[in-house]
């Protein structure tokens, strides 16, 4: 259960953005709060999301920002645990905010340059921290449930997609016709939406039955069309997030769920490297391995520390809202 206190909470928190998209990392973990990733995801998706909600909402936080509570870890080849959120509950893994969890506890001095085991809720990962600052997150194997589903998106037409796990659900478009640019996010956001929902409507799920959370919509380097992508990257993505923001990073486990799928075409060699922009133009490079018949996504990128200080939730303060389920 999630104490019940008077007293305000203060939350020791150090935040980052990793290619343009931002993490807040509660380093010191949440008073009261302890277990397995799994176990504190479950929490944090039940008696504690009053909580998640106080800290990502505003006036505290803001609709694109994504938590992470970092957990003492529970095997001892391992670093450490996170758990990911966002402003609508959990997440099963995060590209990005993993690049910036692993950048922030090496500006605090407690991850040393070199390999970290890290436990997520989906299975560990590893992380190494290079030299120069930068971050390479091996991922959880990714694979694609389902190749090429049509999907009538009403006022739009039909278009196509694969479903995708890179640590969380995608559904990736291609013949989705936008420009992929800054100055039509209002549209790629809400063309995401309803195809969100149509695929959602017609009974679309990941191959474990967990709903698809996640549209990313691409434009590979030689497709037609005049559609602009930068020079040196191989495709350009928006990917929408469950919360109905879009992601400023390339997204990791969005990257990753796209290796997948260009591993499974034979468009993509083992150790090859794919880069992959966001609509911001940052970049993340993307390599993978085959292990018997997991392909398992390695995403390279950086993070900067943006901001350290403590997060004060006073339960007397209305718009903290602890008592809302
Ligand atoms: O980088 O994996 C990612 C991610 C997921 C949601 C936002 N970023």
């Amino acid at each position: 259960m999630m104490p019940t206190t008077d007293a305000p909470m203060r939350l020791r928190c150090v935040d980052s953005h990793t290619e343009g998209e931002p993490t807040r990392a509660l380093v010191d973990g949440i008073p009261g709060l302890a277990g397995s990733p799994a176990q504190v995801r479950a929490a944090l998706d039940g008696a504690w999301a009053p909580l998640v909600r106080a800290m990502m909402h505003e006036p505290r936080g803001y609709a694109w920002l994504v938590g992470a509570v970092v957990l003492p870890p529970a095997s001892p080849r391992a670093s450490f645990g996170v758990v990911f959120f966002n402003n609508v509950g959990t997440l099963g893994m995060c590209g990005h905010g993993t690049i910036g969890v692993v950048r922030t506890l090496s500006a605090l001095g407690r991850l040393a340059a070199g390999d970290h085991l890290i436990e997520t809720p989906v299975g560990p990962v590893t992380a190494r921290l290079h030299a120069d600052g930068r971050v390479s997150v091996r991922n959880v194997p990714s694979r694609v449930a389902q190749h090429g589903v049509a999907v009538h998106v009403p006022g739009h037409g039909v278009v196509h997609g694969d479903v995708a796990w890179g640590g969380n659900w995608f559904f990736i478009c291609h013949d989705h016709g936008l420009a992929i640019s800054m100055d039509r996010l209002q549209e790629l956001t809400d063309f995401s939406m309803r195809l969100r929902s149509a695929y959602d409507a017609a009974g679309l799920r990941g191959d474990d039955g967990a709903p698809i959370d996640h549209v990313e919509l691409s434009i590979d380097a030689g497709d037609g069309g005049g559609h602009r992508v930068g020079s040196g990257a191989d495709a350009r993505g928006f990917v929408l997030c469950p919360g109905a923001e879009w992601d400023r990073s390339p997204c990791g486990t969005g990257t990753s769920a796209r290796v997948a799928c260009l591993a499974a075409q034979g468009r993509l060699a083992p150790g090859a490297t794919w880069v992959q922009e966001s609509v911001l133009g940052t970049r993340f490079e993307a390599t993978y391995e085959r292990i018997g018949t997991d392909i398992v996504p390695t995403i390279t990128g950086s993070a900067h520390v943006t901001f350290d200080g403590w997060i004060v939730i006073d339960p007397a303060d209305p718009l903290a809202r602890l008592g809302e389920r």
